[in-house]
């Protein structure tokens, strides 16, 4: 699957990019990212920095729901 969403499933950010995704009947994969900030190496090797949501399509890789929602609107 191309497209990955890190994300927590609480988070109110994470949940505007997935009504965007659901939207535009994105297939996704979602990747739950541990509570705990030491616990996040995977996010922090792609994206840099601890923050969600994180999308992952091939190599783009966008942090931050509005910048991911933009470029879901511009690429879908
Ligand atoms: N401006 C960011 C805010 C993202 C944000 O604050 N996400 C929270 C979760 S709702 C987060 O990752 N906080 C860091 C943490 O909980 O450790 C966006 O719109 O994506």
């Amino acid at each position: 699957m191309a497209l990955k969403l890190y994300q927590f499933e609480s988070c109110p950010y994470c949940a505007r990019v997935r009504g965007t995704l659901g939207d535009k009947g994105l297939e996704y994969e979602k990747i739950e990212v541990p509570v705990d900030r030491d616990d996040r190496d995977e996010l922090v090797k792609v994206s840099g920095q601890l923050k969600v949501p994180v999308l992952v399509d091939g190599e783009t890789v966008i942090n931050d729901s509005a910048a991911i929602i933009d470029y879901l609107n511009e690429k879908y």
